[in-house]
């Protein structure tokens, strides 16, 4: 293979108008690209996203650093190497950051090439870039991931009031592309049912509706409805929640529906809740460090409930190892820019497929046009995909690259 022969990083900006990495990465003969996703409700034991904090500039979040570090010692670094050698190009680039939490050259920096790389070698090897991963992370399999489809949008996410984040729709049919059908004949009829009652239409940060509705509760009805007003049955399409209970966390006590409740009242709130309605998942039932919620909720529905956890693990080898040892959730989200590198993902990804943790492969509420997530949730047979609703191009772009990817099994 050839090796590589420049590194280039330019700033662009994401899905909310804040600036983001974009890196190019070229052999001479092809030339990948990859762009940085970003949160908004991000975990504090994330991998550091390094902006410029120059208040005169894109309100402090400019990357011009992390573009610079790119250009300069990360490029260097890794310029020669082969590209089909991921793992031996990320390594090169942790060490040069030298800490735990790329708090050196940012995770964003990193990560941008580290994407990229994977890219060029899958061009290289003139194979489809999920195939290249299939064989990065020896997938015996590859399938194409159930998405879960986040049509109603509270928290950091929304103005909607709702302190649960997201409400998300999760068809059970084996083929993608009805999946994807009944997510979007589900998404045009709540935009009816919402507007019958009076509710603004307009669509949060990740393309879903955001009501403004009394109470979480009241979402999950007018779900019910939309699903069985458009013709399916709730065994047919079940709900998953991320309730980002790190952001609605202060003090010991969670603020649901507007009351302070305890960690425990907040464990018989969700038990309730998956009685009562078609929930299979919930995301960040509780604070990314109240490893005792987590741990309640997994003993009391772990055997009928994925709990999933997204803060809680930040796509963190480490931090996962700590659930498994104590019993804490069944599940892990993975979420490339938590952890910063390709190869860290997925020895995270091998590490909780080992352990009987499922993995739902997530964008993040700041999205590019890039699609990479697509091909990393085949590639893995990771099974579930969450990438938002059924609007607005920087999500509904993953799913298209899932139907190209699914004429091609
Ligand atoms: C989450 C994500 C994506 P953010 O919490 O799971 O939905 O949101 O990217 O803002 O962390
Ligand atoms: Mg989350």
């Amino acid at each position: 293979m050839t090796n590589i022969a420049s590194v280039f990083a330019r700033q662009i900006l994401d899905s909310r108008g804040n600036p983001t990495v974009e890196v190019e990465v070229s052999d001479g003969e092809h030339t990948a690209r990859a762009a940085v996703p970003s949160g908004a409700s991000t975990g504090v034991h994330e991998a550091l996203e390094l902006r410029d904090k120059d208040k005169d500039r894109y309100h402090g979040k400019s990357v011009n650093k992390a573009v610079e570090n790119v250009n300069t010692v990360l490029a260097e670094s890794v310029i020669g190497m082969d590209p089909t050698d991921q793992e031996g190009i990320d390594t090169a680039m942790l060490a040069l950051d030298g800490t735990e939490n790329k708090t050196n050259l940012g995770a964003n920096a990193i990560l941008g090439i580290s994407l990229a790389v994977a890219r060029l070698a899958a061009m290289q090897q003139g194979i489809p870039l999920f195939i290249h991963i299939q064989n990065l992370f020896q997938s015996d399999e590859i399938t194409i991931p159930r998405p879960m489809m986040n049509v109603i949008n509270g928290g950091s996410h929304a103005d909607s009031g709702l302190e649960i984040q997201e409400f998300m729709i999760q068809p059970q049919f084996d083929d993608f592309e009805d999946n994807l059908r009944a997510g979007s004949e589900i998404f045009h009829t709540l935009k009816k049912i919402l507007k019958s009652q009076g509710h603004v239409t307009a669509v949060g940060d990740e393309g879903g509706f955001a009501p403004h509705l009394d109470k979480n509760e009241d979402a999950l009805k007018v779900l019910v409805q939309a699903v069985e007003e458009t013709g399916y049955t709730t065994d047919q399409i079940k709900f998953c929640l991320d309730a980002a209970a790190s952001e609605f966390y202060e003090d010991g006590k969670y603020t649901v529906d507007g009351k302070q409740i305890s960690s425990e009242e907040l464990t018989a709130y969700y038990l309730e809740l998956i009685d009562k309605y078609p929930i299979v998942s919930i995301e960040d039932s509780h604070d990314e460090d109240d490893f005792n919620g987590f741990k309640a909720l997994t003993e009391a529905a772990g055997d009928r409930l994925q709990v999933v956890g997204d803060d809680l693990f930040v796509t963190n080898r480490k931090r996962l190892q700590m659930g498994i040892d104590q019993g804490v959730g069944n599940s892990i989200l993975i979420k490339v820019n938590q952890i910063g590198t390709l190869t860290e993902t997925l020895q995270t990804m091998r590490l909780a497929m080992d352990h009987d943790y499922t993995c739902v492969v997530s964008h993040r509420s700041g999205e590019t046009e890039d699609v990479f997530i697509s091909d990393l949730a085949v590639g893995t047979n990771a099974g579930q995909i969450k990438t938002g609703s059924l609007s607005r191009s920087d999500r509904v772009s993953k799913y298209n690259q899932l139907l190209r990817i699914n004429e091609k099994l």
